[in-house]
Order: C-alpha cells, then structure tokens, then sequence
C-alpha cells in the first residue's frame, strides 16, 4: 500500500507532502510517513524542508477515528518533538484548516506559511479533549497565556491575517501555496536561516488575580465539561513549568479526558452528526437537482427566519404573503432580525444589506411560477396548508421541490392534494429559523429520492444540521418532547415545583428546564394544540392540568411576563412565584394527588427516560435511520448537553437493562398507562445488546 506522506528534493529544498483524502488526518500511516521523510532530510542535500498537503486544506487533526483504539507508534508528541528538533529548518506551508493536530505540526515546524484564505485552530475541546500534542505548550510561548486560553477553550479557529497578527504564521503567501511557499523558502535558504524551536523560548505568567479570573469564567462557561478547566491549567503551566514538565502534564490531562465518558460522547456526536447526513437506502451520488432560487410562502417568524437562513447562504428569495399589510410586517421581522445581528457586530452593514436585498417580497403566487424550490411556512392548519398545496401544485414548474414547514402534520396527507406526490416533502425548521441549526427532513410515504439527497445536501449548503424523519405526529424531535414534558409536569403536581424540576434538569446540563422552556414558547400553543384533540388524545390529565389553569388565567409565559415562573421586565430572569404554588397545591388537591417529596434522581431518571423510551419506539418503527440521528436532534434542537452525547447515547451509558428496570418500577408505582417499555428496549436489554451495538449491527 503506497504511502499517503512522499518525500522529494528539489533543488535544496526537500518538499514532504502528504496526501490523505478527505482532510489529511494524522493517521498512523501519515506520521510513520512523515518520520521517515523527515528522517530522510536529515541525511540528504536538503537545507531546508518543506511541509505541505494534498487536497483541500493542511492537516485537519489527529486521525479521530483511531480514538479509543490502542495507540499505535509513532506517537504524535514524539513525532513533532523529532521534527522541531530537525538539524534544517522545517517550513509548514497552510491552507484550508490547519486544526488540532495539524496546527500542532505547524507549531512544531520552524517557520509557517499560509495562504490568506487558511485557518488554523485547536478544536479539540469540541472534541471533550485538549490539545495533545504540545499546542497547549507551544502556543502560549508564541502568543501569551491568555490569547491561547481563550483560542483552546473556544476551539473557533482563527483567520491566516489574525494568526500574523499574533506570530503564529509568519508569511501569508499571495496566489498559488507551494509555488509561494517555495519562493519563501528559497528566500530562508539565502537568509541562511536556523530552526526556530518555539519549545526553547518562554512566556510571561498571568497574574494570579487574571488567571483566577479566567478560571472563574472558564468554569462558568463550561457548564460541567472538564477539558475547557485542564485546558487552562495546562497553559498557565507553560508559563511556569519547563516545557517537558509542561508536556507531561498535558499528556497527563489528554489521557484523563480521552478516557472520560464526556470526550466519548462528544466524539460520538462528531460522527453521528456526520452520519445524519447519509440516507441508508439512497446512494451518496443520487443526482441532486438544482436548487438557485427559493419560494417562501408565509412571512410570519418562521417564514421570515427560514427566508434569512437562504438569503444568508446567497439564495435569492421570494417571500409571499397574502395581501400588503402580511407583507410589510414580514419584511419588517426581516430587517428587525438583520438588524439585531448588525447591532450585535456579528454582521456589517454593508453584509445585512447585501443579504437582505435577496429578499423579495411580493403578494402574487405566480411569482413562484419559476423557483426551484417552494417551502410553505403558514399556520399549523392542515386543511390551510393542502389549500396551498393545492394552489403550489398548479403554480410551480415541473421538478420544483414543494416542501412543508411542519412541526406536527402528515406529509403524506398535504402530498397527496397534489399531482406530484413525489415532489413534497417536509423541513422542519427549528425557531428561530436563522439561527437553529437543527433541520428535520421528513421523508413522506412517495417523496424522490432525488428530493430527499437534494435537501439533505441543501441543508449544509444553508448551515443546518439535517436530520431524516419518517412521518409520523411530532416526527422525531416533538413527538419524544411530549413524554419529557408529560414527565416534567407530573413530577411538579406530584410534589415538585417548577424550579426543583428545572434546577435539576439544568444541572444534567440541559440548556433550559422543561419548565422554563413551556414559558419561552408559549403555554398556549400546548393549550390550542390540546383542544382540538378527542380527550382520548389528550394524554394525562394531570399533566397538563396546571398548564391549562395558568393560560385561562392568562398567565401565557414570557410574552405575559408569566406563566410557571414570574419574568423580571427587563432582564427576563425568572423567579419562582408564591402564586403559582398556590395553584399547583389546589389542583393536585382537586385531583385527589397527594404530593410527596421528589428527588433529583426522580426527576431525572422519570424525564429523561420517558424520553429515551419514545426514542426506542421512534427506532423501532424506522421512523429515525439510527440512534445517533436521535441524539443529533436532541442536542442541535433541544439544548440537550453535547458532553452527555445526546438521549440515545447516554442510554447506553446509564445501561438498557437498568433503564428497563426503571421503567417497569414506575409502571407499577407510578403509573401502568403512561410507562409502557418500548419493545425495542425489552429485546436489547433482555439480549444484553447496546444500542450503539444494535446500530453497528444493522
Ligand atoms: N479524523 C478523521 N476523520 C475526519 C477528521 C479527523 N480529524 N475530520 C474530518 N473527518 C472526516 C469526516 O468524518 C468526514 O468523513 C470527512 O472527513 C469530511 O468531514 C492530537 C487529539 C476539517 C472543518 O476536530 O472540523 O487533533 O463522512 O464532513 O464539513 O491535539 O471535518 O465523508 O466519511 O466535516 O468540509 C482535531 C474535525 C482532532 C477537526 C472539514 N481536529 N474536522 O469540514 O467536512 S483531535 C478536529 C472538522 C486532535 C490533537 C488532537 C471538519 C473540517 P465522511 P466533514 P467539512
């Protein structure tokens, strides 16, 4: 098997590049193949070395999916230890994204070089790790503590200009890489330059009082994840320590963290993520049809932040609206939108402005006549959405893709009023539209294949994480979020409170408690969404009870200021209010619940098991593909913590069987209509069969 790493002399230049599709990882090939090319360096006419990579960008990080296997040599530290202390100065010559591992060997290396379009970044604390392979030394030495601190603990990388700014690269290098790069070092090689060894120089400590301050935000930030904590006590390290001691110290931490369970669930959803992506039944090469412009039909919150995730990728955008006065207030919620991300400077002026101008807004349905691509965002009304349907059927040009914006209704019933079932499919946008990045892509009963790859594909291009979802009420996200909210709601009636149930939830690492998250959407959507259901649908009267008596007493949540909670005007903080316990004591009394004391594991293990067994349900009738896809929703959609892997893959590290044990207790204590074990988690526990086992296995 050809090495991915080769080795050439040209001229006194010796060029060692490394081609391993699709992003360079460091695999063990690679770095066996870089040691001996820098070997070879040492002993040849060579008098100085060039590291450059094939493809698309500069090494992109150690190879992920050798995680969790046993190390194989040539270590990394040992490896970019070998090439800093190279006798010929080595040159790195970056492009694309020079990331974890491969910015490491780019700190290693003497002297850096990048195109200006580059990036380079350590993002191993996405990863639940820290840098390592000396970047929490080396870094530190070329930019200060603080700098690196922040730039490890965010893991954002940063732009080839900045990293000039701050002496990381050395040279940004106009048009072509390598021939730039060969020219620079031709110019070294005149110079007579020496290796510069980042390891040799040292930095200044931070003050204690900054350091303790960076640890107190750090912490704040981090929400219960380790590696953003070890990722500062190594670097101030650098700063105190020499850099061996600085290295095994590090090492000590990598080790720590890539044994954790919170680096494996964070690797997971690497992965999983990815894998969303792919339909198991559709060829990754299906053709996909051209998607250039964008219809959307409705310009409420959820059209006008849909029409801004298209804008913002470059999509022209045509948003209609029944008559003048939807319209204007549609493009209003637009240029409100814009302009807060303006205001915030995470946009120029000139940047909303261009984006904003591929909004159109027109009140003429024929003005869909030509778009490639329809999504209706009108109210959740099902007859209201085949009347568009109807009218988009007659409307649009053969091969346009007609989608719906649906949280709840059938695909398949708005599909058949048309002539082109094929045609329809749902996307599920999560609100607000311009910023989640979550996207559920309903696959109805007749939906293309072609369709389906085209939006799934679409989704990346706009940002979105797509998730496929078979049809069914609530698809994947909403409908396992009825059973975690029935939970929660319970356990307050029963002898919790809003804040206890909230507090622990919060703790777990959710985002926002269930509670709390009734109030930020609204307790009256529920509340509508329940009354037009047959009582037999309705689910646990108990559950919703205390819901419904605070909406009729107008207590809606945030937009009333309250709801569960009681809202602060002006900060919107939440505090617990005297008067909904009133309420919640005199309604479990009128349904004869006498309340108890709830602990957190209670509460707990009721709301996230709820919600991992409708999962199961979800997996066992094919609605979702995989159990990553589940834990993909609930962390891009739901605030689930990522650190905790998402629902389905902290199923199995609590364990199947002790969550069916659970479940069956609380049949029997609880309640025999609401905990029914899913027979998925009856046969994969009773099997002793994980479900990241059953995954593999399919
Ligand atoms: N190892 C193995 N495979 C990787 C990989 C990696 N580091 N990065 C990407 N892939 C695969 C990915 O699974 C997908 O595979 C394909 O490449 C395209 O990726 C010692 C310990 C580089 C910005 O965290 O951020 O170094 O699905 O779909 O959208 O201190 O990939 O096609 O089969 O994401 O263009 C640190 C992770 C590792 C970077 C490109 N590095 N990668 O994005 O393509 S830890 C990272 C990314 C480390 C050291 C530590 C992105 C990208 P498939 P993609 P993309």
């Amino acid at each position: 098997m050809t090495s991915p790493v080769s080795y050439s002399l040209e001229g006194r230049i010796g060029v060692i590049r490394i081609d391993n599709p699709p992003v360079n990882a460091l695999s063990q090939a690679v770095r066996a193949g870089i040691e001996d090319a820098i070997a070879t360096a040492q002993r040849d006419e060579s008098g100085i070395v060039l590291l450059i990579c094939e493809g698309r960008t500069f090494v992109a990080g150690a190879d992920i999916t050798e995680f969790g296997k046993p190390p194989m040599e040539p270590f990394l530290p040992d490896l970019l230890d070998t090439i800093e202390q190279s006798a010929k100065p080595v040159v790195a010559a970056l492009h694309g994204t020079a990331l974890g591992g491969g910015f490491e060997l780019a700190l290693a290396s003497h002297y850096r070089c990048a195109v200006a379009s580059a990036k380079v970044g350590l993002p191993e604390v996405k990863l639940g790790l820290l840098p390592g392979a000396g970047g929490t030394q080396r870094l530190p030495r070329i930019t200060g503590v603080g700098p690196a601190i922040r730039m490890m603990t965010s893991g954002a990388p940063i732009s080839a200009s900045d990293a000039l700014a701050a002496g990381i690269v050395d040279e940004i290098v106009d048009g072509e890489l390598e021939a730039g790069a060969v020219a620079w070092c031709e110019e070294l090689l005149a110079a007579d330059v020496e290796p510069r060894r980042t390891s040799e120089r040292s930095v200044d400590a931070l003050p204690e009082n900054e350091l303790t301050a960076i640890r107190a935000q750090v912490a704040k930030r981090a929400r219960g994840q380790m590696a953003p904590m070890e990722i500062v006590e190594a670097a101030a390290a650098a700063a105190t320590a020499s850099f061996d001691e600085g290295m095994k110290l590090e090492r000590e931490a990598f080790m720590r963290l890539m044994g954790g369970e919170q680096s494996a669930a964070l690797r997971h959803l690497f992965f999983a993520e990815r894998e969303a992506a792919k339909i198991s039944d559709i060829p990754r090469d299906t053709e996909k049809r051209g998607i250039q412009t964008v219809g959307i039909v409705g310009g409420g919150t959820m059209g006008g932040g849909i029409a801004m995730s298209f804008a913002n990728a470059g999509f022209p955008v045509t948003l209609i609206e029944v008559n003048d006065e939807g319209l204007e207030r549609g493009l209003g919620i637009i240029d409100k939108n814009y302009g807060i991300t303006v205001s915030k400077g995470k946009l120029s002026e000139e940047a909303a402005a261009e984006r904003r101008r591929r909004i159109v807004g027109s009140t003429d349905f024929a003005d869909l006549a030509g778009v490639d691509l329809v999504i209706e965002a009108v109210f959740e009304n099902l007859e209201l959405k085949q009347d568009i349907f109807r009218r988009l059927d007659e409307t649009c040009k053969p091969g346009a893709i007609l989608a719906t914006n649906t949280s709840y209704q059938d695909v398949d019933a708005i599909a058949s009023v048309t002539e082109r079932p094929a045609d329809v499919i749902g996307l599920h946008f999560f609100s607000p539209a311009n910023i989640m990045k979550l996207l559920e892509v309903v696959r109805g009963d007749q939906t293309a294949a072609d369709v389906l790859a085209t939006c799934m594909a679409l989704a990346k291009k706009i940002g979105k994480v797509p998730v496929m979802s078979r049809v069914c009420y609530g698809f994947i996200g909403n409908r396992m979020l009825q059973y975690y909210g029935r939970e929660a709601q319970l356990c307050v009636i029963e002898g919790g409170t809003p804040e206890s149930v909230d507090s622990t939830m919060e703790a777990f690492g959710m985002a926002m408690g269930p509670l709390a998250v009734f109030d930020l959407a609204g307790m009256d959507v529920g509340y509508k969404a329940r009354e037009i259901l047959p009582d037999d649908q309705k689910g646990d009267p108990r559950a919703y009870r205390v819901a419904d008596v605070l909406v009729e007493a107008g207590r809606l949540g945030q937009k009333t200021g309250a709801g569960m909670y009681r809202y602060d005007p002006d900060t919107r903080r939440r505090e617990s209010d005297p008067e909904v316990l009133t309420i919640i004591e005199r309604e479990a009394e009128a349904l004869d619940i006498e309340r108890r004391t709830i602990d957190e594991k209670e509460i707990r293990d009721r709301i996230l098991f709820a919600l991992i067994n409708e999962g199961l349900n979800i997996l066992d009738e094919g609605i979702a593909q995989r159990p990553g896809d589940i834990d993909v929703v609930y962390v891009y959609g739901y605030g689930f913590p990522a650190h905790r892997g998402g629902p389905m893959h902290y199923a199995d590290v609590v364990g199947l069987p002790v969550i069916l044990e659970t479940i069956q207790t609380f049949k029997e204590k609880l309640s025999s209509d609401n905990w029914t074990p899913s027979p998925l988690l009856e046969r994969l526990a009773e099997q002793g069969i994980s479900l990241s086992e059953w995954a593999r296995s399919r």
